[in-house]
């Protein structure tokens, strides 16, 4: 269904180049973004969020859960993915098709056909939650994207480099967009900046989801 603000989206954007076959596609998930919604909604019915323990033994501030075939999992033994969430024994819930679609469709249009995800990790930001310079390895397929989806409120997102001192770039991500990183920027340092305090959004308020698009094996 489309909701009223669609009204107000702006026509489909070129990619934005920001690093080596890096992509932001600004307001890509836009016209998805009410089934997106819906589907976030059916998911929080099934599995918790919950903010995982690194090794180090600090609670993430971001709120996570993950859907499809592997759900992505930290806890003092470390980083892995998982086909059962570890606080139910149960499987993750099924990727929904609206949720891979618009992965497969993001991948394709900046080059990356057939893009075929195993797991979507989603993260929930509240006011003050942010997530630290990282690089994504725990996967065995590094020659396949990430696709990320911005709903909700906007965040300024990180993007370094390959080494942990390189100077990250800022970018805004804002509801409906939507970035891919391949190639050499698979392994860059990235992170984002705290949710802002006035950085709110009119159908989730305060909050920011993040769907994290990932083929974990190769
Ligand atoms: C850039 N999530 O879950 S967008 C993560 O906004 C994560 O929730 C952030 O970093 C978020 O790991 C950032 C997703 C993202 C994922 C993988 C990347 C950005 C990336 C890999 C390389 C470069
Ligand atoms: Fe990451």
């Amino acid at each position: 269904m489309q909701n009223s603000l669609d009204l107000f989206a702006p026509p489909p954007a070129e990619p934005i180049a920001i690093g080596p076959d890096a992509w932001l596609l600004k307001g890509f998930a836009h016209a998805q973004a009410d089934e997106l919604f819906a589907q976030i909604g059916q998911i929080e019915q099934q599995v918790a969020f919950r903010h995982q323990v690194t090794p180090g033994g600090h609670a993430m501030s971001s709120a996570q859960c993950s859907c499809g075939t592997y759900g992505w999992v930290t806890d003092k033994r470390g980083y892995r993915y998982t086909r059962e969430d570890p606080l139910t024994g149960q499987p993750w819930p099924a990727m929904p098709a609206s949720f891979r679609e618009l992965a497969v469709q993001a991948a394709a249009r900046v080059g990356f056909a057939g893009f075929d995800p195993q797991s979507c990790l989603i993260n929930k930001y509240q006011t003050g939650a942010s997530m630290g310079l990282h690089q994504d390895k725990d996967e065995q397929d590094l020659a396949a994207p990430i696709v990320s989806v911005t709903l909700g409120a906007p965040i300024k997102f990180l993007f370094g480099g390959l080494l942990r001192s390189d100077k990250p770039s800022r970018w805004l991500l804002e509801h409906g967009d939507v970035v891919v990183w391949g190639g050499v920027s698979r392994l860059f340092f990235h992170g984002v900046a705290p949710l802002g305090k006035k950085a709110v959004h009119p159908v989730t308020g305060a909050v920011r989801y993040n769907l994290t698009f990932r083929r974990v094996l190769s």
